[in-house]
């Protein structure tokens, strides 16, 4: 199962969420799992040579990059097509329901098929 966060003002609590389980000091050992490493995860946040404020690809584990809104929903039904094991939770932004990209992917349940795509 996964997550996908479209508002891109969510990307600070992935990247919360990916340090707190460790995946995030195994990809990047200088953001350690201690005072000095929680340090250089609050400083570098939307900082010049840091990570950008919202989820980018060098966030571990990320598929959906949140800096332009609009794109969560297909990314979601994406993942889900042809991958019968997967469950896909797609958090889906007020502002970014207003994106043209965002309000055409509503209708991406139209090639869904339950027998073959998504968890059976
Ligand atoms: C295509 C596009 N248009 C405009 C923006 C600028 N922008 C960044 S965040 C934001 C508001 C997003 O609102 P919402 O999806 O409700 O998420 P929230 O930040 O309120 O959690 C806007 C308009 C953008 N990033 N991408």
């Amino acid at each position: 199962m996964i997550l996908i966060a479209g508002p891109g003002h969510g990307g600070p609590g992935l990247v919360a969420n990916a340090y707190l389980e460790g995946t995030y000091s195994e990809v990047y050992p200088n953001v350690s799992q201690d005072e000095r490493g929680m340090k250089r995860l609050f400083t570098q946040f939307s900082f010049p040579r840091g990570i950008p404020s919202h989820v980018a690809p060098e966030t571990p584990g990320s598929i959906h990059e949140g800096g332009e809104l609009g794109y969560s929903l297909s990314h979601a039904f994406g993942a889900v097509f042809d991958n019968p094991d997967l469950i896909v939770a797609c958090v889906v932004g007020d502002g970014e329901a207003e994106t043209g990209p965002l309000a055409t992917s509503w209708h991406s349940n139209k090639f869904l098929n339950p027998v073959c795509d998504g968890a059976r």
